[in-house]
């Protein structure tokens, strides 16, 4: 199996940490969606990574799709509960995340889309800066003062929470959430210990 993807995506890199939670070989390949020449489109019509490339040359994608069938293919380390009310609560957290994520790359792109520069927009940037907050408030308060996010057990949920974290040191290193919210600052050193989490860094 072969996903497609960048270094610096954060849907990308919560598909690796779910495979390598679940200590399943996956072969990265990297790929530039911004660049005039990808051929993104022919594996993921809608031009986007990650997608997941499987043995028989089926595509599968989003993040959220791949990370179910990651832990799906094996009994290692459940990601996903198979309770109906646990795995809906857990996919939530997930919802959260991802959407934390959208929030984020959205302000990047109105940021720093070329040919855009007397079009940005303040007050769309100030409406996607609030949902990042709200959803940050929304965690810390989730998580209180548990081990994990949910049910006191490693889950998708972490590794959700973990990569949003990461992806705001990386690209926000102006959200000062470490001292708003101590608990997710802890949360996320002890996350990044995880050799899941060590061995797939954002760039530099
Ligand atoms: N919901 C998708 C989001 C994927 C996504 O937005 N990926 C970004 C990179 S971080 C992308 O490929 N963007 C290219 C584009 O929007 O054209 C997922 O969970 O996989």
């Amino acid at each position: 199996m072969k996903l497609i993807g960048s270094l610096a995506s954060p849907y990308v890199r919560k598909s690796r940490i779910a495979f390598a939670e679940k200590k399943i070989e996956l072969e990265l390949v990297l790929e530039d969606v911004w660049s005039p020449t990808t051929k993104m489109a022919e594996m993921n019509p809608l031009g986007k990574v990650p997608a997941l490339v499987m043995d028989d040359g089926g595509v599968m994608f989003d993040s959220r799709v791949i990370v179910e069938y990651a832990d799906a293919l094996s009994p290692v380390g459940h990601l996903i509960p198979t309770n109906g009310k646990d795995k809906a609560a857990v996919k939530t957290w997930e919802a959260l995340c991802d959407g934390i994520l959208d929030a984020a790359i959205l302000i990047r792109l109105e940021k720093t889309w070329v040919g855009r520069e007397q079009h940005r927009s303040p007050a769309w940037i100030d409406r996607q800066m609030s949902k990042i907050n709200a959803g940050l408030k929304s965690i810390s308060e989730g998580l209180g003062s548990n081990p994990w996010c949910y049910n006191n057990q490693f889950c998708l949920a972490d590794i959700a929470v973990g990569c949003v974290l990461s992806y705001l040191l990386f690209r926000f290193p102006e959200i000062n959430w470490r001292d708003e919210y101590p608990n997710l600052s802890t949360f996320h050193d002890k996350i990044s210990q995880r050799p899941s989490f060590v061995d797939t860094p954002h760039p530099n």
